[in-house]
This record gives C-alpha cells, structure tokens and sequence, in this order.
C-alpha cells in the first residue's frame, strides 16, 4: 500500500498502516466475494425451481447433501483461521512498542487532549512527533473516557480515567494529520480535534530543545493570545461572536461586570482574566455549569498575558 487515498481508506501514514489495511482489504474482498455467490445463487434458485402450472408436490426426498454440508463448514471455518491468525499477528505488533521508542504522555480531558515529552515540555490539541521513528504513548483521560484516533496511521486507543492504556506508531512522511476523539464525551465531542505534526528528526530535536516555545517570544501579545485561543482548547468552550456555548463568550467582556453563581459581581480584568485560567473554580460565573479546566502548568505566563491582551481586543474599548 503507498501513500495515497483511496475510496475506503485515507492515506496510509504509518508503518502499520499498510498491514491493517490488507488485512482490511482481505476481509473485505472474501465477503464481497461470498455474497455475491449468495445472492446470486439464490437469484438463479428462485428461477429455476419456480413455481409451474399446478405442480403440487414442491420438494423431492432430499433432506441434506453431506459433501455439500462439508464444504461450507470447513471453507469459512478456513477463512475464520486465515483472519484470526493474521489479525492477531498485527494487533500483536501494533500492541508491543519497539524498544527505544521515544515515550509521550497522552492526556485526553474535556475537549482536548495535553501532551507530555520526556523533556518537559507540553503541547496541548498538537501532538509533535519525529518522522520514521517509533513513539509510544501512554495514555489516561482526568475525567471520561475519550478515544485517541488517528485515521491515517490507522490507530485508535481509548484513554481511560482510572488506569493507562499504551499505543505506538512510526510515521512515515512528514506532514500534519487529523486527531480526533472517537469517544463520545459529552457537549464538546464534536470539537475536540487535534493535530499531529510530523517533522524531519533534525526538525523536532530543534523544536523539542526549545521545549515547544517555537517562537512565541516574538509573535505581539494579542496574536499570541488568538493563538492559545484556537491551539490550546479555548475555542472549545468559549466562542468571540457573543453567543454563549459552554462557557460565557470573549465578545465585549473585558471591563464589563458580571454575576457570579454565589450572588455576588465583579468587573472582569486582567486578574479576573489569569485566576479564571488558573483557578478556574474560584470564581463561577452565573449560569455555567463548573467545569473549565485548570491550565495552571499548561500555559506559560506569556500566553496567559496573550489571552487578556485578546480579550481586550474583543471588546469595544
Ligand atoms: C471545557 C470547557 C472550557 C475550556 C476548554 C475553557 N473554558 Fe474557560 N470557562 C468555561 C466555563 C464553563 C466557564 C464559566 C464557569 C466558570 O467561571 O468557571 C469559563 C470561564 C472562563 C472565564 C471567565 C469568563 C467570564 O466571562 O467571566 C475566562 C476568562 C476563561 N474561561 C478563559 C478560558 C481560557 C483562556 C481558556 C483556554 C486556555 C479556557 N477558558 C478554556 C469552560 C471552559
Ligand atoms: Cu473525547
């Protein structure tokens, strides 16, 4: 199998990918095979021993036929060995990672996933990874469970609250593929989409040293802020056109005053803005059900300056 789409499948991505997919094909093909043979048969037997003129008598002794009876046993009970053996073959590869496999924690949470490398940095909704070399994740989720699916490299692991699953793949091709939650986890589901990045060994070792920042240091404030809105999980809750989601809009809340759950308000500035990222439970806004995250440990000081910066630009001053 190379690289390219095609009807049934998308490109195929990982070094795994080609053997699911002819495993996949195999199956696929041996059941298109049979039933057409059924239905045709059956097709051909409706004609053929139709019904004619006043015949009555419709069936003659024949009660079973041994050869036959033999014959369909022991074909699909063949074709069931042939898939067994060689599925259980592949789920034994995709299941027991390569040593020296580069290990990335995984963690999936409503609506997004966060991303541990072995040297301290975090990603969140982006998953950066070297091309041609194995990388083992282990997985959990900090409340329900979501699926970590990755179609083009044809793996799917689900990531559970209370112990850790584990899943590896090598990519073969730099480039970027779609993540998705296949899980169904609550109001945010449908938007809990991801990346994973692939880049050239030399390219993630020089991103992986600067512990991620790519080059925030240099991106204004607010830019930087839009940026961990649509990158770091914001846009899964909040929306900028006003409209309330799950949690309240970014549109025209800076400066304003607003209710909390405990009967009390406060004006919305730059300390309200960095408590609610940080501790986000300290302060419920009226109406919203508690359960922002905490992004203490997941977003540096700088994109947390970002954000109010974006906010404030959000709002008629
Ligand atoms: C899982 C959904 C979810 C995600 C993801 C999320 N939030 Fe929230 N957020 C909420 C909810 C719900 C509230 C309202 C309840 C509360 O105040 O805790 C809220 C409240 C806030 C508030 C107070 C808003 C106001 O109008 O008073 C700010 C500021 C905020 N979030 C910023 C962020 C930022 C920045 C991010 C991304 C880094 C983020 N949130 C990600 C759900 C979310
Ligand atoms: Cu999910």
């Amino acid at each position: 199998m190379d690289s390219t789409a095609t009807l049934w499948m998308p490109p195929a991505q990982s070094t795994i990918a080609g053997e699911v997919d002819a495993l996949f094909y195999f199956i696929f093909y041996v059941a298109m095979g049979f039933f057409f043979l059924v239905v045709l048969a059956a097709l051909y037997f409706l004609i053929r021993y139709r019904r004619k003129g006043n015949e009555v008598g419709l069936t003659d002794g024949h009660d079973h036929n041994f050869k036959l009876e033999l014959i369909w046993t022991i074909i699909p009970t063949i074709l069931v060995f042939i898939v067994f053996i060689w599925g259980f073959r592949t789920y034994l590869k995709m299941n027991v990672a390569p040593k020296g496999a580069i290990e990335i924690k995984v963690t999936g949470q409503k609506w997004f996933w966060s991303f541990d490398y072995p040297n301290g940095a975090v990603t969140l909704s982006e998953l950066v990874v070297p091309a041609g070399r194995p990388v083992k994740l282990l997985l959990s989720s900090r409340d329900v469970i979501h699926s970590f699916y990755v179609p083009d490299f044809r793996i799917k692991m689900d990531a559970l609250p209370n112990r850790y699953t584990m899943l590896w793949f090598e990519a073969k091709n730099v480039g970027t593929y779609n993540l998705y939650c296949a899980e169904y986890c609550g109001t945010g589901h449908s938007t809990m989409l991801g990346k994973v990045k692939v880049l050239s060994v030399s390219d993630y070792e020089k991103w992986l040293a600067n512990a991620g920042a790519e080059k925030d240091a240099e991106v204004p404030l607010p830019e930087l802020g839009k940026k961990v809105y649509t990158g770091k999980a914001c846009m899964t809750c909040h929306t900028i056109d006003g409209t309330p989601s799950v949690g309240p809009t970014f549109k025209n809340v800076f400066g304003h005053t607003v209710e909390l759950s405990d009967g009390t308000t406060i004006t919305i500035d730059e300390n309200y803005i960095r408590e609610s990222v940080l501790k986000p439970q300290a302060k419920v806004v009226k109406g919203f059900a508690p359960v922002m995250p905490t992004f203490q440990g997941l977003l540096s000081n700088r994109e947390i300056d970002g954000i109010i910066a974006y906010i404030k630009t959000l709002s008629e001053q």
